[in-house]
């Protein structure tokens, strides 16, 4: 990857930089998890024909041992502190999954708006679990959107869970498919959206957004992490006190 890209895009793709056998046994927690009724999710998380994005959130909550080992393991930990350093918070934890045909997309909009409390650096890791060529309702990013003053959000019917962005004047999106060990890394600020599946094959997409940031902005729990592989709980607006919390090596 060519830093200057990300530096002017707001996105990169990285291949290879994710281990295919973590990518494979997250693939199969989702699958064999995604009915555990403690794991929060959008919809009904078999509803086959979903016509609106299926989100598990709060993977990490569900199980800190295996996630932890999945971060610690992946190479993910290696691309976020690429950009943030030897510290940094784990904020998001999610999967999305798109099943053969589904109609669901997801609407323009950066993540920065949709994490609701302002952070000095963040980013997203997605991480796909399935192969996503374009067909499959793979990413779509507009070039230099990070830079730029945002659109003016809206509501739109199609896309329930967060406003959108009104994307007129920007610059053309681009798709990114992805293979399995791949992983795309984008700014908070970078807007995006994804298409349809229409492939015959189910799509997984997973999300770790990280971030530095003043704990005491934060309006949900996270996990602390620093480079050497040590996490431990932060609660939502309170401070980080590791005693008090899960420590991970
Ligand atoms: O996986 C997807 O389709 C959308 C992911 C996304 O937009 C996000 O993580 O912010």
């Amino acid at each position: 990857m060519n830093p200057q890209h990300y530096a002017s895009s707001g996105y990169a793709r990285l291949s290879s930089a994710i281990d295919a056998g973590a990518a494979h046994a997250a693939a199969r927690w989702i699958v064999d998890n995604r009915t555990r009724v403690e794991v929060p999710h959008t919809l009904d998380a078999l509803d086959r024909r979903n016509q609106l994005p299926i989100k598990l959130r709060r993977l990490w909550d569900c199980d800190p041992d295996f996630w932890s080992g999945f971060v610690m393991r992946s190479g993910v930990l290696e691309v976020a502190s690429r950009w943030l350093g030897e510290e940094f918070l784990l904020i998001r934890s999610a999967a999305f999954i798109k099943y053969p045909g589904s109609r669901a997309t997801v609407g323009w909009h950066c993540d920065e708006h949709l994490w609701g409390y302002e952070c000095e650096a963040g980013l997203t890791v997605w991480i796909p679990l399935t192969r996503v060529p374009p067909q499959s309702g793979c990413l779509q990013f507009i070039p230099g959107s990070h830079l730029r003053p945002p659109g003016r959000l809206y509501w739109d019917i199609r896309h329930p869970y967060h406003k959108v962005m009104d994307v007129t004047g920007f610059e053309p999106p681009v798709s990114v498919p992805v293979e399995v060990g791949d992983c795309i890394v984008m700014d908070k600020r970078t807007v995006h959206a994804s298409g349809p599946n229409q492939s015959g094959a189910e799509r997984i997409g997973l999300v770790f957004a990280f971030a530095r940031c003043a704990p005491e902005r934060l309006t949900e729990s996270a996990v602390g992490i620093t480079r050497g592989g040590c996490f431990h709980a932060v609660p939502a607006g309170g401070s980080s006190e590791s005693e008090h919390g899960v420590e991970r090596h």
